[in-house]
Formats: C-alpha cells, structure tokens, sequence
C-alpha cells in the first residue's frame, strides 16, 4: 500500500529559457540565457556579450513552447498530469527588467497557458525566476549585484500575483537560488553578473576571491530580500497562494569515508552549499555558520537597515528543491572531483552513473527528504527529478526508455519510503516532462521526456512530439497514485 495522500501533485517540469524558444517574438527582450551557446557534455557552452550571426544559441528557438504550448499542455493533461512546473521568462514581460508597466503581449501569453492548464485540471506552479534574468538588467545593472533589482523584480512579482490570480497559487520566488553561490555560469545565470569576456567559455566555478565572493553573496543578499517581499506580496494579493524557496541539488553530500574529517568536511559543504540559502528563506535569518564562513572568507555583504526584519518577515510556506544525485565531500585534496549537475562533488563508489556521470541514487532522495523535513516541518515538493539519457528510436519506430522508467520508479518508492517515515511531501514533478534544452550543456540529446520531440544539438528537425514508453508508465502511475509502478 502506497503512502501519497489523496490530492497528491504528480506533474512534471520545464524552465522558460530551455523550452519557450521565440527569443524576441511579441515585444519580448533578451534574456541571459539567450547569450549562451550550444555545447556538449565535453565542450562547455560559450557566452557572447554580443549575439553573432550564424552561431547556434539553445533558447532561441528551444522545442518552441511558445507555438506548441496548447498541443504539449493536451498531452499533460491526456495523461492526468496535476501539476505542471514552468517558469515567467521575465524579458517577456519586461523586456528590458526595468520598465514601470508590462508588455501586455507577454502577460496575455501566460494567461492563455494557464487558462489551458485549467482546461485540463493542471495547478500551475510557477518559477518566478528561473535563470531567464533580462540581459538589460545585465548590461545596465551588473544584475541582482545592484539592489535596485529587488524593486524591479517585486515589480514583476506584482504584475504576475495580480493578473493571474485564481489561475495561479503556487509560486517558486528562484530556481535553484543556491546555485548563485558559484562563479561562472552560476553568477550569470541565476545572478545576472556579467561574465568579464567579450566571449568565454561558461562552466560552474567555485570562487575563492574575497572580492568577488562578495558581490555574489551581496547579491544573493538581494534576492533574499526580493523573496522575502514576493512572499507578503503574494500573501497580500491572495491568501490561497503558497509561495517556495527552491534548492539546487537539495541535500546530496555524503562524506566520502567515516574519517570524522571527512564528516565535517560533508556538513561543513552542506551549510554553506545548501542550508544557507533555505536556512535564510525558511527561518528568516542567517544562521551562525554562514556568519562565521563570511568573516573567515573576508566577505563583505551589503546590508542595510531593516534588512533583518525583511527576512524575518517573509519566510516562505514550502520547501522545493531539485535532485537527481548525490555526491561526497571529503578533507583530503588530493581525492578527484567530479562535476554534476552544477554541484562540484566526489563520485560515490558505490553509485552507478548516468551517461553525463550523475550518480543514481534513491535512497538518497529518502535521506534528503528526512533531512529537511527534520529541518525545517513545512510542506516538501520534489519539484525536479529525472535521468537525461540519449533515447535512441528503436527498429519498431518507438522509443522504449525502460532506464528512465526503472529511475522513476525507484525514486518514487524513496519518496513513497519517505512519506511512510512522516515526511510531508505535496507534489513530484519530474524533470523536463517534454525534451528540453539542458541547462548544463545546451544540448537537446541529452533527453529528459517522456515526450520525445524532434530537434537535435544543431537546432535540425520538424519539432514533432511523440509519447515514450515512460509517458504510458506515467500516466498509470499518476492514475494510481503511486500504487501501480509495475
Ligand atoms: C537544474 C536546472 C534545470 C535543469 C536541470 C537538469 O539545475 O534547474 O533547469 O536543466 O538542472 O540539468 P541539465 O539540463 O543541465 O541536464
């Protein structure tokens, strides 16, 4: 007998810059991720300052949500999908980031996909922010480094709470906010700071210079505060709207072995690398190991007078958090690391890996879930989950993705596990419920879906949709509630 309460959201997820394509269609303007290039899972993607003739750039054409969205909508909804997560791109609406009124076409749009949601019984839920920083806001203000984009960003929150109330009640403030504690394509993406090239190569890095730490934890600072506000505001405009933090990667380091280095080495990268940012948005102030990490790292964070009180007085109703792996922290330096998805980590030898070298483990998706449930005892969602993996079509023309049935299915019984052990787990939406861009790598052959669409890393193909084996899987275990997972 399954655990997942009746009203369970079973759903599946997207991000604007990696499905929406019509990078300039309607009014809207250019958004970071609109700089970058394709890459691969060898070759890192490149930013341009300026856009250049003839080079290949993901987002701007994507899968083209932006024309597909009534077709892809029908097809979550044809297989009982009760939550779709997806995201505002901001320069949709405020083409540059900081104009006082909207673009009225990109305010229509959304109300269209969410009125098409409702048509099939689908609860939006919605990232306010998720890497789709307008490049205006770049380019005029080093991004959420100046504290003006907190006013530019509580501008948009107001547009998005008033115009679609009754369509929309639950609001994610940022995607993965912690991943704007690392340099590169981390401060780019999720912080809008501009790279220092004209053209670089764009991967995760992890900063140690005093100077720059403090831009970005001053402009994390920023968003915290933008949050804390959007949480009020959302409050304010109507009560029924459930507002979330949302964490890359969620809890997910091990240590590497019992030495009692090895453990403090693992907590002391869980506190900085995760529990920072939820400890700031769940419990409205920043704790003392963040105090201590900023003074032993020369960071200076620019605060101002009732500050604190802000962050006191916008925590926020749930915990969401993406997780496809973990990985291990270790004292030793000499012990290789590896890179994941945007989380800098040690393989774990026990863990099998995906083709990109992500560790699968679910009874890690247990653990994290206890975690923060013991952490924190606010309502959980599981908002991004899933195994990117080159779906190749088989000889009777489908696609038979049994590895990405076998991964669902097991992390659903962790969660099932989870849920048995008390934990207060709402929602599951598993990650990129449609081929997407990745994130990491710009690639489309790196395939998320349970719906295959036709595009490849070259921008070739009809964008045509057809349902994997995984969609019928899912569509049984939405039906069932978890109970049929054969
Ligand atoms: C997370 C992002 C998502 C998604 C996911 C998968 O960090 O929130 O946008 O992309 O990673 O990673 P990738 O697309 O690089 O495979």
């Amino acid at each position: 007998m399954a655990h997942f309460p009746d009203g369970f959201l079973w759903g599946g997820a997207t991000a604007a810059n990696q499905c929406e394509g019509a990078w300039l269609a309607d009014g809207k303007g250019p958004s970071v991720e609109d700089h970058l290039t394709g890459g691969t899972v060898s070759t890192p993607r490149t930013f341009t300052r300026v856009i250049e003739e003839g080079t290949y750039y993901p987002s701007h054409e994507a899968v083209d949500f932006y024309g597909h969205y009534k077709e892809d909508i029908r097809l979550f909804g044809e297989m009982g999908m009760k939550v779709f997560r997806m995201s505002i791109n901001w320069a949709r609406l405020y083409p540059v980031g900081d104009e006082p009124e909207p673009n009225e076409a990109g305010v229509a749009f959304y109300r269209s996909v969410f009125e098409e949601c409702g048509k099939w019984g689908i609860e939006p839920l919605v990232t306010i922010s998720h890497y789709e920083i307008p490049w205006g806001l770049c380019e005029k203000y080093n991004g959420w480094a100046d504290r003006r984009c907190v006013e530019f960003y509580l501008n948009l929150c107001r547009t998005l709470f008033t115009e679609y109330k009754g369509l929309v009640r639950y609001w994610l403030t940022f995607n993965e906010i912690n991943i704007l504690q690392h340099g590169g394509m981390g401060s780019f993406v999720a912080g809008g700071i501009m790279p220092k090239g004209d053209r670089e190569p764009m991967g995760l890095t992890d900063v140690d210079d005093p100077a720059e730490l403090s831009v970005i934890y001053t402009a994390l600072h920023h968003q915290f505060l933008a949050s804390a506000q959007a949480v009020r505001l959302a409050h304010e405009i109507d009560p029924e709207n459930m507002v979330g933090c949302m964490i890359g990667g969620g809890p997910s380091i091990y240590p590497y072995t019992c030495a009692p280095a090895d453990v403090l080495a693992a907590q002391q990268k869980l506190q900085i690398g995760t529990w920072l940012c939820s400890d700031v948005q769940c419990r409205g102030s920043y704790p003392g190991y963040a105090l201590r990490y900023f003074a032993d790292n020369g960071i200076t964070v620019s605060m101002e007078e009732g500050d604190e009180e802000i962050l006191r007085g916008g925590t926020v109703d749930m915990y969401t958090y993406s997780y496809y792996m973990t990985n291990c922290a270790s004292a030793d330096p000499e012990v290789v690391k590896t890179g994941g998805n945007m989380v800098m980590g040690i393989p774990n030898p026990y863990l099998k890996k995906s083709d990109w070298g992500w560790a699968i483990d679910p009874d890690g998706l247990r653990w994290s879930l206890n975690e923060v449930w013991d952490r924190y005892q606010i309502p959980i969602m599981v908002v991004e989950n899933g195994f990117g993996a080159v779906d190749e079509r088989a000889e009777d023309g489908k696609f038979h993705d049994d590895y990405r049935i076998d991964y669902f299915r097991s992390h659903i019984k962790a969660m099932d596990e989870a849920l048995a052990d008390g934990v207060n787990l709402i929602a599951y939406t598993t990650w990129g419920c449609i081929d997407i861009v990745s994130a990491g790598t710009g690639e489309m052959k790196k395939r998320y879906g349970y719906i295959y669409v036709d595009r490849d890393n070259d921008g070739n193909g009809d964008l045509h949709r057809e349902p994997k084996d995984s969609y019928f899987w899912y569509k049984k275990v939405i039906a069932s509630n978890g109970e049929d997972l054969a």
